[in-house]
């Protein structure tokens, strides 16, 4: 398996730390392509836990190599503090962590942007982390971004930084009542980021065609997920990159006929932070309930979580647009106990019934869900090591899934350690 994309199947938070964590075991390189620390990978090693935010899931395994791929964006204060922490527990990062060079990079202005324009939208706020991606994304792609290799030259970083500075500081007062920035002040601070951050930095395009060419097993650890991706996901209330297996090539500079094999990792339920459409949401007692039982609070902000029923149509959907080879399904101990667990098959909208999952904000907001309704089972799960152990109606559960979109599961996950997991392919 030369190299698989492990990505979030649904709207984040799927349990993808703790999937990728396992699958780091027999692999040689982990990387990120896109998304930035608006991500939160929980990690739980020993009873000890621990969220990344930026740095791939690889780094907590003594032998792996660990790369930052161009398509992620990079806020060099909080990626230091990451460092700062991980080494201060006793991680080595010497030879086997690599930030591309061509990453662009979170300017303070960007998460001025980012908190002001969400205040600005009032109750339409797409409710994001605050972290400055979206407008990270947006002077990318408007290209006057600034890279990581223009850290590295005094010339190109202060010329950036002041055109930037002057054409942000003729729009935020005006715009959003900001005081003036000091781009002299911003300039000293991000050469030092620049300084500290050197021997880390690579062509990561060239050192993972070379990994792979060498024969290492590569494993491509998306953020967000796929719901939450720009082009496939509940626009505009979506983060501002891909979160879908193509962004695992542009974002890291593998072709996709390298890539083998995409697992989707799910919850057994559904949750969503910020705003937009969640069809299967819960608002009820039932929905506090997958809250509390699934300790379901953002790893990177501590929002609660909207939780809802498995939703089998946005599943499909995520299916057929990543090409998913395998699902990772998570979080099943938290439905033990429930007398009946609903799953969501279709979206009924004004006379229509739609299997696919539709791009019109006014469908997904408007529709009702159609359910099929399963037995539930009240047996502990969380220590069950086979498949052929769960209770009968947990199996009934996990076949219907399988059954609607067609793919098997490469494991299961009964609770939080690595050991609370049945594998299955
Ligand atoms: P942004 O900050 O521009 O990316 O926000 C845009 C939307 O994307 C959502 N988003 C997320 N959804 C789930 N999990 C995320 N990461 C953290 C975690 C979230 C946290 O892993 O728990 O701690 O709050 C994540 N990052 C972005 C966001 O809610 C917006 O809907
Ligand atoms: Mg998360």
């Amino acid at each position: 398996m030369p190299c698989s994309v492990v990505l979030g199947a649904q709207w984040g938070d799927e349990g993808k730390g703790k999937v990728v964590d396992i699958y780091t075991a027999e692999s040689d390189v982990v990387v990120r392509y896109q998304g930035g620390h608006n991500a939160g990978h929980t990690v739980v090693i020993k009873g000890e836990q621990y969220i990344l935010h930026l740095i791939p899931s690889g780094i907590m395994h003594e032998d792996k190599v660990n790369i930052i791929g161009n398509g992620v964006v990079v806020d060099p204060e909080a990626l230091i503090q990451e460092i700062e922490d991980l080494k201060s527990k006793g991680i080595n990062f010497e030879g086997r962590f690599f930030l591309s060079k061509r990453c662009h990079l979170i300017m303070p202005y960007h998460k001025l942007f980012d908190k002001h324009s969400e205040q600005k939208k009032g109750s339409k706020k797409i409710g994001t982390t605050g972290r400055g991606i979206g407008p990270t994304y947006a002077d990318k792609m408007a290209r006057v971004g600034i890279r990581v290799c223009d850290l590295f030259d005094d010339e190109v970083l202060k010329e950036k930084i002041f055109e930037n500075v002057e054409e942000v500081n003729s729009i935020a007062e005006k715009i959003y009542g900001l005081e003036k920035l000091d781009a002299n002040k911003i300039y000293d601070t991000y050469k030092k980021y620049g300084e500290y951050l050197k021997p880390y930095v690579a062509e990561t395009s060239y050192l993972i065609n070379k990994l792979y060419d060498e024969g290492k097993k590569i494993m491509m650890e998306g953020a967000q997920g796929t719901l939450l991706d720009v082009d496939h996901g509940t626009y505009p209330f979506v983060t501002s990159s891909n979160a879908t297996a193509g962004g695992a090539c542009t974002g890291t500079g593998l072709s996709p006929v390298k890539i083998s094999k995409v697992i989707g990792v799910m919850k057994a339920y559904t949750t969503r932070v910020g705003s937009g459409p969640f069809p299967t949401e819960l608002e009820d007692d039932m929905g506090e309930r997958l809250r509390r039982v699934g300790g379901e609070y953002g790893a990177t902000t501590g929002r609660p979580r909207r939780c809802g029923w498995l939703d089998l149509v946005a599943a499909k959907y995520s299916v057929i647009i990543n090409g998913i080879s395998y699902i990772a399904l998570t979080k099943l101990d938290v439905l033990s106990g429930l007398e009946k667990i609903k799953v969501c098959v279709g979206y009924k909208y004004e006379d229509k019934i739609y299997d696919t999952f539709p791009p019109e904000l006014k469908i997904l907001e408007g529709c009702e869900p159609v359910y099929e309704e399963l037995e539930g089972w009240s047996e502990d799960i969380t220590n069950v090591k086979s498949y052929d152990d769960l209770p009968v109606n947990a199996k009934k559960y996990l076949d219907f899934i399988k059954d609607y979109l067609g793919i098997e599961y490469s494991l299961v996950s009964l609770g939080t350690d690595r050991e609370q997991t049945i594998l299955v392919n």
